[in-house]
């Protein structure tokens, strides 16, 4: 009953043609190494990783042709002969961007998983899941709670678990002022509702009516559209905003390196820089005298490991997070890019696979 071939999108080149094919040859079952199993995708998000996969403007090469995506959702379908693991064919199953690590290095052992030196990564350097049937892994699918549907599931499977595990670097109180820039994204819309369900107060910064209104929902307690400011207006506005003394983390979610420049000058004493989002060719430009008597952070956070994966997925089977997102067909995966270029999705397009 699995096909030998199904829809699939791919490219050949960084920013060559993205070709929608309903005959991709699927792998079947005798055909998977140890270890593997055959997803049958259901629902995967679109991140803007796939985006700058495409694009090809990260120093990091990536497989060719490739079949993106790394939100994946779905149900497994086959387990290669040989396969130490807990599931059943039918089990419901997610896909993230870390597909495969060695589990045995001094990274994988203390739970960093993403930085194991032989990891694999979904729709990147192995096709992920812009396709009906992915390889994945075995040890790193993440087992998706009964009842949480896949295509609200597929979301959480990279922005979600980014950015709880952001969260948790940023190490505040609940209580504490939480400033998430980038938040009418992705990624950002999701640190919202992720930072306001452990208590932290939420200002997002985005812009537009679509992502204010969007926050507002939320709980988030201001919003501040970064087109409207000068930098030293905003930065007295997002200090004005946080009890006059600023956040005491700003995680920052946004694709675009300008989000960074000011957040070292807004944040209180000890807060946090959270870095997430991925702009090519961006520095952070720290002043060394400030930082040391201001106590600052300045943390990247890279994904999350399967412990953070579970744990995010909890958080929306509970219904304290609930992505934001339109269902569309994976054929449109093209238009996605462009209105995600042009900062036109509040949240997250899920393609229908
Ligand atoms: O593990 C990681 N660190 C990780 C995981 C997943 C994604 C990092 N990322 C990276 C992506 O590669 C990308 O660079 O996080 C970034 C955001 O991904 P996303 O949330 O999937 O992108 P989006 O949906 O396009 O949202 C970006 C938001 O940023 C806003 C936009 O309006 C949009 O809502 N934004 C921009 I562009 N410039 C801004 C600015 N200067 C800004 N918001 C505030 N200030
Ligand atoms: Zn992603």
């Amino acid at each position: 009953q699995i096909p030998k071939t199904a829809p699939a999108v791919f490219f050949e080149k960084a920013n060559g043609p993205i070709t929608f094919v309903v005959d991709h040859p699927v792998t079947q079952p005798e055909d998977l190494k140890p270890g593997e199993v055959l997803v049958r995708i259901e629902a995967t998000g679109v991140c803007h990783t796939d985006l700058h996969s495409w694009k090809g403007d990260w120093p990091l090469e990536s497989k060719k042709p490739l079949v993106g995506g790394h939100e994946g959702a779905g149900r497994i379908v086959a387990i290669a002969d040989g396969t130490m693991t807990q599931f059943k064919i039918g089990d419901a199953v997610g896909i993230k961007w870390l597909a495969d690590s060695c589990l045995n290095c001094e990274n994988c052992r203390i739970g960093a998983e993403a930085t194991c030196a032989l990891a694999k990564l979904h729709g990147y350097t192995v096709d992920g899941s812009f396709q009906r049937y992915a390889v994945s892994f075995a040890k790193h699918c993440t087992p998706i709670p009964d009842g949480l549907p896949l295509e609200v599931a597929a979301p959480i499977l990279c922005a979600g678990v980014t950015v709880w595990k952001a969260i948790k670097e940023a190490n505040c109180m609940p209580g504490a002022w939480c400033v998430v820039s980038g938040a009418g994204g992705g990624l950002g819309h999701l640190a919202v509702q992720y930072a306001a369900a452990i208590g932290l107060r939420v200002v997002g910064i985005d812009t537009g009516a679509d992502k204010k209104k969007l926050l507002d929902q939320y709980g988030a307690e201001g919003f501040i559209d970064y087109m409207q400011f000068e930098s030293d207006a905003m930065i007295n506005e997002i200090k004005r905003v946080c009890s006059g003394e600023g956040p005491h983390a700003a995680i920052i979610t946004s694709a675009s390196g300008s989000a960074y420049n000011q957040a070292l000058d807004y944040l209180r004493p000890h807060g946090a820089l959270v870095a997430v989002g991925l702009p090519p060719d961006t520095y952070i430009k720290a002043n060394v005298f400030s930082t040391v008597v201001k106590n600052l952070r300045i943390v990247g956070s890279y994904v999350g490991n399967r412990q953070d994966a579970i744990e995010a997925l909890d958080f929306a089977a509970r219904g304290k997070v609930k992505p934001q997102m339109v269902c569309e067909p994976l054929k449109n995966l093209e238009s996605v890019y462009k209105r995600m270029e042009e900062g036109a999705i509040p949240g997250r397009i899920v393609l229908r696979c």
